[in-house]
């Protein structure tokens, strides 16, 4: 079926028009929909209804679905950006979520931030960082923002990774204390494949893996980062699913999270999640999403998900 943004921006309109507000068929929209669409859609809208669409859901929805559905409208730099920003902004920081998006986008991902958070707030991300995080904590942060880390490379450099491997060991647990800067500096400038096999052949000079290794050399923030760091450089898609399995743990769910992977993740890797979720715990994402939120917030959800494989 041919997807047309006046079509759907009429509908759109009457769902909002409509008393109580049609959130189902706002939900079947705009979930269903790439970004690229929802963008024609919101064109559409503020032709004919000489309104700017954005507000006019602002206006219609609330609580955890219009997150979703304001999200959605976001493309995911500016989504990325808002979150980083909101994470800062203010007396103390969101760490978990600034850890989070620093930590897990890809160099080219957060080239793109960078940009949209000048033009969104007009500010230097990069000096956001800095004047909110502090030690080796914020070092490591910064290093990942300046996209030093080095593209894949065709060849496979066994030399290197050996030397990374006992640099590595030789920092760390090798010695009393630990030399952060070796280990911020090989972690934020290595490529991901070289990494992975780094951490492999680690385990040869050390009697704990990377991770183990992480949580006996350093505490708080700066341990939480590396974490987020290494588990994402082994395999992403699994550092997302256990994230969503801790924030459903309890009974409810920590929305926040929920909705910043969902949204953020639905057309980059949301798929793979959802297969290394059921994998991992043997119980589907979704399913695990239907047990633990409710209303229309667990339709958008699910929506985006798409069908159990
Ligand atoms: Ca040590």
């Amino acid at each position: 079926r041919d997807v047309d943004p006046d079509r759907d921006a009429a509908r759109i309109e009457t769902a909002i028009k409509t008393k109580g507000v049609d959130e189902q068929t706002i939900i079947d929209i705009l979930t269903k929909r790439t970004y690229s669409q929802r963008r024609e859609i919101a064109f559409a809208y503020e032709r004919r209804a000489k309104k700017d669409m954005i507000s006019a859901l602002k206006g219609a929805l609330s609580g955890s679905l219009e997150s979703v559905i304001l999200g959605l409208m976001k493309s995911p730099s500016q989504f990325d950006a808002s979150e980083i920003r909101g994470s800062i902004k203010g007396l103390g920081t969101d760490e978990e979520t600034l850890i989070e998006l620093v930590c897990s986008r890809s160099n080219s991902e957060l080239v793109e931030i960078k940009r949209v958070y000048k033009e969104l707030f007009k500010k230097d991300v990069e000096k956001d960082i800095a004047g909110d995080t502090s030690g080796n904590f914020g070092k490591l942060l910064l290093a990942l923002v300046q996209t030093k880390r080095a593209d894949p490379s065709a060849m496979v450099d066994y030399e290197r990774i050996d030397q990374d491997a006992r640099a590595l060991y030789e920092s760390g647990v090798k010695i009393k204390g630990t030399d952060v800067p070796t280990w911020i500096s090989i972690m934020t400038e290595r490529s991901v494949p070289h990494l992975q096999k780094v951490f492999d052949r680690y385990k040869s000079y050390s009697p704990y893996d990377m991770q183990e290794s992480i949580r006996k050399e350093v505490k708080g923030d700066l341990q939480n980062s590396f974490l987020v760091l290494v588990q994402c450089i082994e395999n992403k898609q699994m550092f997302f699913a256990n994230r969503l399995h801790e924030a459903m743990k309890s009974k409810g769910a920590k929305e926040k999270v929920l909705t910043r992977i969902i949204v953020s993740r639905c057309e980059v890797d949301l798929r793979k999640i959802c297969t290394d979720f059921k994998a991992q715990f043997g119980q589907s994402l979704q399913r695990t999403i239907s047990e633990h939120t409710k209303g229309d917030y667990q339709k958008a959800l699910l929506s985006l998900c798409g069908p159990e494989e």
